[in-house]
């Protein structure tokens, strides 16, 4: 523990009594100063009026309200235009508060950001404009957008722009990555006067198997990811039907919380941030997390939330930020000189997905837990209660780490690198006697989640493997890399570096062979971890069905220099990791509605941007699927044949149950799939190509 023995310094108390702040913030024009009452929470929302500013975000010390709810317009979709700020002459030297992207509900200032409600089964369509300026004078630019693409179709001009280029990607929905759909690569949005389209409509198919939970949107144009992202651009979408599940959640007030990162205002603090201090400044929907750890700065007071004493209400938390991970808490105290408590949360779901057993039904008691990690992207949905009256109450961060522990100069705690520490994200006040509900008896649900059922218990053929790993300078290129070829950043134009013939099921083992934590995330589909470094997973006791995981760095560095050893040959790098972080996935390719081409990543932008991501072919191809299955089950009886002599007696009947499973696994979908799928796959593509 690098920061063992340290202590951060106290954070000032706001909501010790009622106690009305006053104050001003010279940096945003328009409204300077808000009021905040501990006890009544009448702040005012928005720092400036919807006329001035594009994205307009609200003071420090406001109260956390929900994000807007965009209802569909008469034409049936939901309308998205993108928007941003700071982009004047003047605005060159202008604090990064000045960098603001945000998509808008019917390009309302009010509705930035919406909430997106849908329904498993529902055909969706989202019409987005892209109202983008370009900006100079961000800190970093990696603009390595591909040259020549546009709308779905590789163009051989290219189009011209940088990060005024977006599209939307549908974070955690397991809908097809094709054109109109969750297409990141070739679907580009540019203003007309380069030779672009502007103005686009999604148009996609929610599966009907698809579980009730929470998932988000946002630009996935690779290359400015990270600016667009940290600007703010970014939303939620809600799967109805949570209820279904558990029911006690009809009976809860909902309450949806964004966590989004951003630069810091001062540009010398982004690179080599004090010590002490974290590398990106935080907020809770748009609500700053002002950093009060720094003497010398004002102390200003955190978010501010209320909820009834006593009170459960469900809590649905997504980490929205770019690069930031988070370590949260609800924690009490009941005297103001006593010690933080954790209190339990009962964690419902994860990355979207309710937390159910591999026949897919919630389990008899919930997963009570006091400290959820949430990685860039992860999204957390709990019961939890109001703190009881006369008690303080705070939504923590705890401190996070990215970097290895003893053996890397990285984590010593005088380097400030992508520093995260603790911090408090928001003030929970216990709001007056009357929101109180009565307590809601304990029902059993009336569903089962249908969609990636039986995972634990299919067999599966094919195993692959992937490492992630970096230039050891530390400024250069990210690599997420087949094992066995050699590292190189991702390149967009590239033929897809993995093609799965589907329906299918894999295990995908991932390595963490750098000396800094990422962040494994796969488009279309979720997956089971079976193993953290070795050991298996507990589906009760831990989120295990997921579309983000979490690697931290490796656990062995080794003495080498990684530097001496690179020299600039990718061949090398991650070689001196003596012993990598190690997860085993189980990835449900079973569906015939995520066939197309798509990506995983790192999901901390700047490595995606960087070059972090690789390609894969979705390939609905039943016949290569069987005959693959065959070429491996051959492989396999021959191998275990060869090894015969080293196995129980008895274990050979593993033959006959493997192929059994196989046939189940594949024979039942194969079967339920009419022969002509492919071609029509084929026809709506060009179907897609005409649009
Ligand atoms: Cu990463």
């Amino acid at each position: 523990m690098p920061f063992a023995g340290r202590r951060w310094l106290a954070l000032p108390d706001h909501h010790k009594e009622a106690v009305m702040v006053i104050f001003s913030i010279a940096r945003f024009r328009g409204v300077v100063a808000v009021a905040v009452a501990a006890g009544g929470l009448h702040a005012a929302p928005w720092a400036q009026s919807a006329g001035t500013e594009a994205c307009p975000r609200p003071m420090p010390g406001s109260a956390v309200t929900d994000p807007p709810e965009l209802a569909k317009a008469g034409d049936g979709a939901f309308h998205l235009t993108a928007r941003n700020s700071g982009t004047g002459p003047e605005d060159r030297d202008a604090p990064a508060y000045a960098y603001r992207f945000c998509l808008r509900g019917n390009d309302d200032a009010r509705l930035q950001a919406p909430v997106l409600r849908m329904s498993a089964g529902e055909t969706v369509r989202v019409a987005l404009s892209n109202r983008l300026q370009a900006k100079t004078g961000f800190p970093e630019t990696h603009v390595m957008t591909a040259p020549g693409t546009s709308l779905c179709v590789p163009q051989p001009d290219g189009l011209a722009g940088g990060n005024n280029l977006t599209n939307l990607h549908y974070h955690g929905l397991n809908i097809p990555p094709r054109c109109g759909g969750d297409e990141t690569i070739n679907t580009v949005l540019a203003a007309p006067q380069t030779g672009g389209t502007a103005d686009y409509t999604y148009q996609f198919t929610i599966p009907a198997n698809e579980p009730p939970g929470l998932y988000w949107y946002h630009p996935h144009m690779h290359g400015v990811s990270q600016q667009q992202i940290l600007g703010g651009m970014s939303g939620i979408i809600v799967i109805d039907g949570m209820e279904k599940l558990f029911p006690e959640v009809g009976h809860l007030t909902e309450r949806i919380l964004v966590l989004r990162d951003q630069d810091k205002p001062n540009p010398a603090d982004r690179e080599d941030a004090p010590q002490d201090e974290p590398w990106k400044d935080v907020s809770i929907n748009y609500v700053p997390v002002t950093w009060n750890g720094k003497a010398s700065a004002a102390p200003q007071p955190a978010p501010q939330l209320s909820v009834g004493a006593g009170e459960r209400q469900f809590w649905r938390v997504a980490n929205a930020a770019a690069d930031t991970a988070f370590v949260l808490k609800l924690q009490y105290r009941f005297s103001s000189a006593g010690p933080w408590q954790d209190q339990p949360l009962e964690l419902l779901a994860f990355d979207g997905v309710p937390q159910v057993d591999d026949s897919g039904m919630p389990g008899a008691r919930s997963m009570t837990v006091t400290r959820i990690v949430l990685p860039p992207a992860g999204r957390a949905e709990f019961i939890m209660a109001g703190p009881p009256a006369g008690a303080e109450a705070r939504l923590y961060s705890d401190d996070y780490n990215r970097y290895l522990a003893s053996t890397n100069p990285k984590a010593d705690a005088t380097d400030a690198t992508d520093r995260q520490p603790a911090r408090v994200l928001a003030d929970i006040h216990s709001a007056p006697a009357g929101r109180q509900k009565a307590a809601v008896p304990r029902q059993a649900a009336e569903e089962r989640v249908k969609r990636f059922m039986n995972l634990r218990q299919s067999s599966t053929l094919r195993n692959r493997s992937f490492f992630f790993t970096k230039d050891p300078a530390d400024e250069g290129n990210f690599f997420l890399t087949p094992e066995g070829r050699t590292p190189k950043p991702f390149d967009m134009a590239a033929p897809p570096d993995v093609t799965v013939n589907m329906p299918t099921v894999e295990d995908w083992t991932i390595e963490n062979r750098d000396s800094e934590s990422h962040v494994f995330h796969i488009h279309q589909i979720h997956f089971r971890v079976l193993e953290v470094n070795g050991v298996p997973t507990d589906d009760r006791a831990e989120p295990t069905l997921r579309d983000t995981i979490e690697l931290p760095a490796c656990r062995d560095w080794g003495s080498a220099d990684p530097e001496a050893l690179y020299q600039g040959d990718p061949a090398f790098v991650g070689k001196n990791c003596r012993e990598p972080f190690r997860v085993k996935l189980r990835m449900d390719f079973r569906e015939q509605d995520i066939a197309g081409t798509s990506l995983f990543h790192c999901h901390i932008l700047e490595h995606q941007d960087k070059g972090m991501m690789a390609k894969m072919e979705l390939a609905w191809n039943p016949q290569a699927a069987r005959e693959e299955a065959r070429i491996l089950r051959e492989q396999g009886s021959m191998a275990l044949e060869r090894s015969a002599p080293a196995i129980e007696p008895g274990a050979q009947s593993v033959v006959p149950a493997l192929m059994r499973t196989v046939s189940r696994l594949l024979g039942e979908r194969v079967a339920a799939v009419p022969d002509d799928a492919i071609c029509r796959t084929a026809t709506a593509e060009a179907a897609d190509g005409k649009r």
